[in-house]
């Protein structure tokens, strides 16, 4: 088994993502844990990586169901100097990165799903979760950007519950695909996208992010607790936010929330 903490470190040394790599066979969340590094000062492109979790998080106190030897766990340290508004634009780069690796197993079928879900055929397969610590004194202190791959979990091990909205990259490529790999080369995404974005700014991968996405011009709905948004998707804006005309063609900006096509 080549998903350890030496091989890991020693591919991942020299590079401003996963420059410094912590690794857990076990962990409650790998966000957390990295929370509580960045917090002790650890340098951005700080990676904890685990092989499972046994309390991996999605947002809203939702669970991210991480078993062990089958799919990658990892969380980012960024320390980007920029207005806590713009940390959205963090989580739709990360799904672009992602949408890119997997684009590379699955040509033609990955697809993004505001805000945070990658998908291959419809079915999710990656889901994305950023948390911050900033003031508004002092702007961004950090993110950490936590990123979660079904990759070679089989159908039949999935929960129950959403066994069928949830895929792995293995189930969609129809082979075993090695972590090693794919994290070093989300790491590599990650890297070229983040100089990108703090050099160039976002509006290239705001369109990539559009390209991906199969939302814009579509009728969807955002649930956010209980409150139900309805419209026709237009597409994100530089705060991250969807951008939706409802009924009366009222442009609305959508900041959190599930989003659903509804059948027309
Ligand atoms: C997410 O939340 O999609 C964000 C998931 C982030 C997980 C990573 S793993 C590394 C890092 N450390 C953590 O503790 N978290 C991050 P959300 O959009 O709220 O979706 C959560 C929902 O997806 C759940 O309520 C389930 O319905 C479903 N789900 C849970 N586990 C799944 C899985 N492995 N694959 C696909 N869907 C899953």
């Amino acid at each position: 088994m080549d998903f350890n903490e030496r091989t890991l470190a020693y591919r991942l040394s020299e590079k401003r993502i996963g420059n410094y790599i912590q690794f857990f066979e076990e962990v409650e969340s790998t966000n957390d844990a990295a929370f509580r590094l960045a917090e002790s000062g650890a340098p951005e492109g700080t990676a904890v990586i685990a092989d499972c979790q046994t309390k991996g998080k999605g947002r809203l106190k939702r669970q991210w169901q991480s078993p062990p030897g089958c799919n990658i766990y990892t969380s980012i340290i960024l320390r980007p100097a920029i207005d806590p508004v713009f940390a959205p634009q963090i989580t739709l780069m990360t799904g672009v990165a992602v949408a890119d690796l997997l684009s590379g197993y699955c040509p033609e079928n990955v697809t993004l799903k505001w805000p945070n879900d990658v998908q291959i055929r419809g079915k999710k397969v990656c889901g994305v979760l950023t948390e911050m610590s900033a003031s508004a004194a002092k702007g961004v202190d950090f993110i950490i950007v936590g990123i979660g791959i079904n990759v070679n979990i089989e159908r039949v091990d999935f929960d129950e519950s959403f066994r069928d909205i949830a895929t792995s990259l293995k189930e969609e490529a129809g082979r075993e695909i090695s972590r090693l790999d794919l994290t070093l080369k989300l790491f590599d995404n990650l890297e070229n996208l983040y100089t990108k974005l703090l050099i160039e700014g976002f509006g290239s991968i705001k369109d990539t992010w559009l390209c991906y996405s199969d939302m814009v011009g579509r009728h969807i709905q955002v649930v956010f607790n209980d409150k139900v948004l309805a419209g026709k998707v237009r597409g994100v804006d530089d705060f991250g936010a969807l951008v939706i005309a409802d009924k009366n063609g009222v442009i609305r900006r959508v900041m959190a929330g599930d989003a659903s096509i509804v059948k027309e």
